[in-house]
């Protein structure tokens, strides 16, 4: 895609945001009192798909901006989703949970952003013997119909290392704040971006540690961090939460100015820390598209247009068509740098 697709894109995802974005809530396996349910009629529905929407964790302004997609894409196809999850901190277990209500519920789907690639499997695997789709996004498991993979592996690695060497110049002390030790996401990232920093010698890599998608543990790993590195020039942090939290406790420190922060965010709680100089620039996809095309492709596995093989084409509404890849894979597009010349254009997250 090219860079101003990419920014059209995504600038129309933001007023669509403005328009009509709901706030997710918490959920609980046991008790449907706090989901997030919307339900639409109309469009070229092939039957009521009922669809559990399970991000990693809720109040975290990424997965609100995935379910705004999927419940849009879920208004045009008349289909109806319930978003349920952990209420803090993104972990396995309790995901474990909500599949299993989910399974005994029924549901025709539930699209999944796993906190662990293997933990969730036995879940996962009753569900789909009883019929349910399973079709994982943002971070994947070993086990599921279909992933829709946001970015490749490479891409995102190449986008934090090419940061990483913009705002270190190319030499120094760097430091990665994750989110889950498990998270499948974050740890092929990191694991490609090592990669990429041996071609750097000068760029040393002093540790990773772990926020759990949490604000307050991610505010406090980067306050360990900054103590236990007093020449660290940059932290890393590959997770929404785990940035802001980072971008946060700099800049409230006496490291503002002298430790930078980049890595994925959202535009809108990044845009204090680009306003005053704790990151210079980071990055990020549209969440709310792949929230949006995720549910598209649980409709195309439900009504048989795939089966989640290789080659495989369907249709994603205003996203246009797309093909499966290899290992059951549906990429959406490349990630996108934000920065003082264009955050303006993006008011959401
Ligand atoms: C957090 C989650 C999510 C990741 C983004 C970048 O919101 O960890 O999985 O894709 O950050």
């Amino acid at each position: 895609m090219k860079l101003t697709k990419a920014i059209a894109a995504l600038a129309a995802a933001s007023l669509a945001l403005i328009a009509g974005c709901t706030t997710p809530t918490e959920g609980t396996p046991s008790s449907s009192a706090g989901d997030t349910s919307t339900a639409a009629s109309g469009g070229s529905s092939s039957g009521a798909l009922n669809i559990t929407m399970l991000p990693k964790n809720l109040g975290n302004p990424y997965f609100d901006q995935s379910t705004a997609g999927a419940e849009e894409a879920a208004g045009e196809i008349g289909a109806t989703i319930t978003q349920v999850g952990p209420t803090t901190e993104g972990v396995a277990d309790s995901q474990v949970e909500f599949i299993e209500a989910a399974t005994q519920q029924g549901v025709t789907a539930i699209e999944l952003s796993a906190n662990d690639k293997d933990a969730l499997c036995d879940s996962v695997k009753a569900a789909q013997a009883k019929g349910i789709k399973v079709v994982t996004f943002d971070s994947d498991t070993s086990c599921r119909d279909l992933f829709i993979n946001q970015v490749s592996v490479d891409g995102v690695a190449q986008s934090l290392f090419e940061m990483i060497e913009d705002q270190t110049g190319g030499s120094g002390e760097i430091a990665i704040l994750s989110a889950g030790a498990n998270a499948t996401n974050q740890n092929a990232w990191i694991d490609a971006l090592k990669k990429l920093l041996e071609t750097k010698p000068d760029i040393k890599l002093d540790d990773v540690v772990y926020g759990d998608d949490a604000d307050q543990k991610s505010f406090d790993e980067t306050k360990g961090l900054l103590s236990k590195y007093p020449d660290l020039k940059l932290i890393v942090a590959p997770t929404t939460v785990g940035i802001t939290a980072a971008a946060r406790y700099v800049s409230s420190s006496d490291k503002k100015g002298k430790v930078l922060v980049t890595g994925l965010g959202t535009p809108g709680s990044m845009k204090p820390y680009l306003a005053d100089g704790t990151t210079k620039e980071f990055a990020l996809w549209n969440p709310k598209d792949l929230g949006y095309l995720t549910t598209y492709a649980v409709k195309a596995l439900v009504d048989g247009t795939i089966t989640g093989a290789e080659g495989d084409k369907f249709t994603a509404g205003r996203l246009g068509d797309y093909t499966v890849g290899a290992n059951g894979e549906v990429p959406l597009g490349p990630a996108f740098k934000f920065n003082a010349s264009n955050i303006d254009q993006f008011p959401w997250g």
